[in-house]
């Protein structure tokens, strides 16, 4: 009996792993942009890799602020709540807020649901650039990465990566540092995130989601953080827009 249990975990592990050596999409990072830009690109039948680098997909959606586990979002983002099937309670001035637990669970659902193949502990530590174009991504557990052992990295091909690793865009931030690019923002280089402004950092999310270099694509606080925009703490809104914008521009990109 253990034999077999063994033998079927890493038969469809390794299953997995090989049909996603090559995706149409990586993305890194399954915090709420992540997520959401999977699911959406998953239910349009893109073949989507999401690499999480912690035990448990989620982000930072899970702990609201100092741990109270309620989220916030707008009422022009509820919409996308709808359509994920997370309940949300009215607060005041066109706020509502949702469960932590059950609007993380939700997403990690469906984008899973939905066929995104999530592969969780595995960490992207450089990216694939070749004819001027990131191309995919270098991947390693992170456990590896942690104890800082002398591990080869495994590459993974894509048409497209998006950026959805948060505050510290960490996709963005290897691809400036190994390499002399130019990324399609204000200067041509990656800025620094700036203090709290809910509003200015909610706007400036959405507003900068997209490509900032051929085949990379950014999402959700990494999108506020190349760009030089506020961080906007629990509201999450514009995370999930963020996503969405993501997934339509990636699909039309697609073809
Ligand atoms: O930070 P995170 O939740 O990203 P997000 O979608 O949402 C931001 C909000 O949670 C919050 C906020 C809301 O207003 O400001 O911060 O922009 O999720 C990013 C995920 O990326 C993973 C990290 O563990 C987290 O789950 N990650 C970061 N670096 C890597 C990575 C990496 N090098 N490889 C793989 N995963």
């Amino acid at each position: 009996m253990e034999l077999l249990i063994s033998s079927a975990i890493t038969e469809a592990w390794f299953n997995k792993l090989h049909k996603h050596l090559d995706s149409d999409v990586i993305i890194v990072g399954a915090g709420p942009s992540g997520l959401l830009c999977a699911a959406e690109l998953a239910a349009r039948n893109v073949s989507t890799t999401l690499f999480e680098s912690k035990l448990a997909p989620g982000g930072g959606m899970w702990g609201g602020a100092m741990l109270f586990n309620s989220i916030v979002i707008q009422a022009e983002t509820t919409y996308l709540l709808d359509k994920y099937g997370i309940s949300y309670q009215p607060q005041c001035n066109g706020l509502f807020t949702a469960d932590a637990a059950e609007a993380t669970s939700a997403l990690i659902y469906h984008a899973a649901h939905n066929g995104a193949a999530i592969f969780t502990g595995i960490c992207m530590e450089d990216v694939l650039v070749k004819n001027d174009s990131v191309c995919g991504v270098v991947a390693n557990w992170n456990p590896v990465k942690r104890l800082d052992m002398h591990v080869d990295p495994l590459s993974f091909s894509s048409r497209i990566v998006l950026d959805a690793t948060g505050h510290p865009s960490e996709v963005v931030k290897v691809l400036t540092l190994k390499n002399d690019v130019r990324l399609r923002l204000p200067d041509g280089v990656m800025k620094s995130e700036c203090s709290m402004n809910a509003e200015a950092g909610e706007k400036a999310c959405v507003e900068y989601t997209g490509e900032v270099f051929p085949g990379l694509y950014v999402s959700g606080m990494a999108a506020c953080g190349v760009s030089g925009s506020n961080r906007m703490g629990p509201i999450f809104g514009g995370m999930l827009l963020s996503g969405y914008k993501a997934a339509g521009l990636i699909a039309r990109a697609l073809g």
